[in-house]
Order: C-alpha cells, then structure tokens, then sequence
C-alpha cells in the first residue's frame, strides 16, 4: 500500500477483515506500506499492521512478494505509481478519482487495458458501491422495479470546510487534488448515479464556485482534522458544484456536491424516479434504502422502509443477524473481497479503471461547461 492518512487506514482495517468475514479463494498479506517519512510510515506500518515500511514507493515494484499495489495517495500520483505497477505486473487498487485530468485517465485506462490482456488487472476504488443498500438498489432498477428512469436526484454534501479558517489541506489545492468538492466527491455521486441506473451521464451543464479564497496554511498533514499557523494560502479548487445532467435513457439529473453544507456530515442522497416507482438513500442512514412501487394499491402505497441487513441482501450474510447494521468501513472491506476474488478468478474487476474514465470525462465536461457559462442565463436584478 502507498500513503497511510484517511484512506490507506481504512483499506488497512479492509485488508485486515475480509479474510475473517469471508472466504476467500486467496489470503491477503499486508507485506509492506509505503510512505515519505521513514518516522512517519513506520508508526504507520505497526498501527495499521504492515509487516514492512518503505520511504520510495517504486522499491514496492522490484520486490517478487508483492502482487497487488493498492493506490492511498493524492490524485496527483496516481498515475504516476499505477502506470509503473502495471508496467511491473502487478494488480493495482486505485483511490478515486482515477486521476486529476482526462489525459492522465485516458493513459491510465489504456495501459490497464493492454495489462489485463496478461492477467494483471486494475480496478479503482469507488467503494460506496458496495455499501450494501446502494448494491442493492441496482438490484432493484435492474429487475425492473423502477422501470425507466425519469429523475436522479443526487447530493454528496459535508461540512469540514464549511469554517473559513479550516486549515488549507492537499484536498484544496489544484495540484494535488485536481479539482475541489467536484472531484472529491462530486466523483462519488456521479459514479454511484451511472452505477445504479445502468446508464450513462451524456450531457451536463454545470456551476463551479469557490467561497473561501484564502485559509492558514497547514502547520501538519491536513486531511480533513488539522491544525494551522497564521500563514494563509490560496485554494485553487471550487468549494461547490451543481450540475444538471442528461441519462443516455432519456432521464434528467440534479447533481450537488459540496463541503459547506453545515450539519451535513456524510450525506450522500440519492433520490432516483422512474416510470414504476422510486428509490431513495441517504449515507447517514446507510443500512436504509427507500422503494416506492407504483403498482401498489393507492390506499396502501408509500415509500417502503427497506433495512438492507437481511442474508438475501447484498454482501449482508457475511456479518450479523439482520437489523444489526454496518458502517461506513464495510464498502472497503466489500471492496477487497470482490477485488480478491477477481483477481483469483482472473477476471476484469469493477470499477475498471475504463469506468474511472467515464467519471473522469463527466467531471471535465462539468468544469468546462462552468467556465464556458455559455447556456448560462443571467435575469435582470435591476430595481424598477
Ligand atoms: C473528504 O471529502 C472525503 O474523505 C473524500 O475524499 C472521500 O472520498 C469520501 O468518501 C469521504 O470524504
């Protein structure tokens, strides 16, 4: 594993699970992490429980005992690392989003194409598909159950940032993080609306803004906790998106994403409507799903509360007895095992790194329908 912050902590604890909830056809070893500080990435490696610590991620490369390289960095080194793990042969875990451009996507998607020819695959890590309901509203629209899809209603809304004097972490700055809120999470939403419906995003038109233009600057490693001094530097992401979106079966889509929703912690919301019912799920009830079916008796009808922990519900059989719910760390232990059982099956995981590039190319034709504000429409705020 490269990086140890948020995420690589939560793929550690998955690597960590998986095995002990599921079987599985191969047994992960965690062998080594790799990090910049040699200080900092051993005291990684013993509280994650890595059996090594690395300070060059490209020594993980040479070495014969490690198979699969799983991405935990900033967007700005991913393609970098997973370019040369997949020149090297080995599998790679990626974060998302894929990738901080189009190009680097393009290149990323191409080489894991020509890779997986040779049965070293790749897969990134949009994780929330595998949050049990959001498996299995997918379920549901591909049986029909909603029929064909007229809205999507979908928000990713949090509030780390929400205080203007939060520090300046990576996630802020262009470089890094390639773009703000959109890519962050706005990724998210866009992967899980595309995931769910079975269709694709074909147009947008959308609003970037940026609130807070200048904030301390980070006296630590700042994710999303942190402290600052009294430097300030520029943020050179956009704090918030909106878009409006086209499905490639003829629906319509709202999308928001933003780090200044006060209160909003998590709150990842879909509100999904097709000709024979309708979904709904919000992250901060994440065992819950809502379905409305239309063919219900009128007296009778209502959105039905669906608490996704039953055996026959995705993944749910693996953990505990019904009612007794899982958290935000299981989407990445789901993730490893179907990644594990891919890779022992030698088959192309999901999401490729070809799907990484379809959100990559929604979030670029977000960002230049923004600058462009060509189908946008100012009304008049002159007084009479
Ligand atoms: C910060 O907004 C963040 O950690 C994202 O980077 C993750 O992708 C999301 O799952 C939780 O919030």
């Amino acid at each position: 594993m490269i990086g140890y912050s948020f995420m690589g902590a939560a793929h550690s604890q998955a690597w960590r699970v998986a095995p002990r909830f599921f079987d599985l056809p191969l047994a992960p070893e965690m062998t080594v992490v790799a990090g910049r500080t040699r200080s900092a990435v051993e005291a990684a490696a013993e509280r994650l429980g890595w059996a090594e610590a690395e300070t060059d991620w490209r020594r993980l490369l040479e070495r014969p005992d490690v198979d699969l390289v799983d991405i935990c960095t900033p967007g700005s080194t991913h393609a970098e690392i997973a370019l040369a793990a997949l020149a090297a042969g080995k599998h790679v875990l990626c974060e998302k989003p894929l990738a901080n451009s189009v190009a680097e996507a393009e290149e990323m998607a191409a080489a894991a194409a020509v890779a997986a020819r040779d049965g070293v695959l790749a897969m990134v890590g949009f994780t929330y598909r595998r949050v049990p309901a959001l498996s299995f509203a997918r379920q549901l629209v591909a049986e029909g159950r909603l029929g064909t899809i007229r809205h999507v209603r979908a928000q990713y809304l949090q509030d780390w940032i929400a205080d203007e004097e939060a520090p300046l972490s990576w996630r802020l700055d262009r470089e890094k993080a390639g773009s703000g809120a959109l890519g962050d999470i706005g990724a998210h939403v866009v992967d899980l609306a595309q995931f769910i419906t079975g269709e694709r995003i074909t147009g947008v038109s959308g609003l970037l803004e940026t609130f807070v233009h200048e904030r301390p600057v980070a006296t630590e490693h700042a994710g999303l906790h942190g402290s600052a001094g009294s430097e300030r530097g520029p943020v050179t992401v956009d704090d918030a998106a909106v878009f409006l979106a086209r499905f490639s079966g003829g629906g319509i889509g709202t999308f928001e994403a933003t780090r200044f929703a006060w209160g909003r912690k998590n709150a990842i919301r879909l509100e999904i409507n097709g000709s024979a019912g309708s979904l709904a799920f919000d992250f901060e009830d994440m065992n819950v799903l809502h379905w409305f079916d239309a063919a219900d008796e009128a007296r009778l009808a209502g959105f039905r509360r669906i608490v996704v922990t039953e055996p026959e519900h995705p993944y749910a059989a693996a953990w505990w007895p019904p009612g007794h719910g899982l958290g935000y760390e299981h989407g990445f232990t789901h993730q490893a095992v179907d990644l594990v059982r891919s890779l022992a099956a030698g088959e192309q995981p999901r999401p490729s790194f070809a799907d990484g590039l379809v959100v990559q190319r929604v979030l670029d034709a977000v960002e230049r329908s923004a600058a462009a504000d060509s189908i946008w429409t100012t009304v008049p705020t002159d007084t009479i």
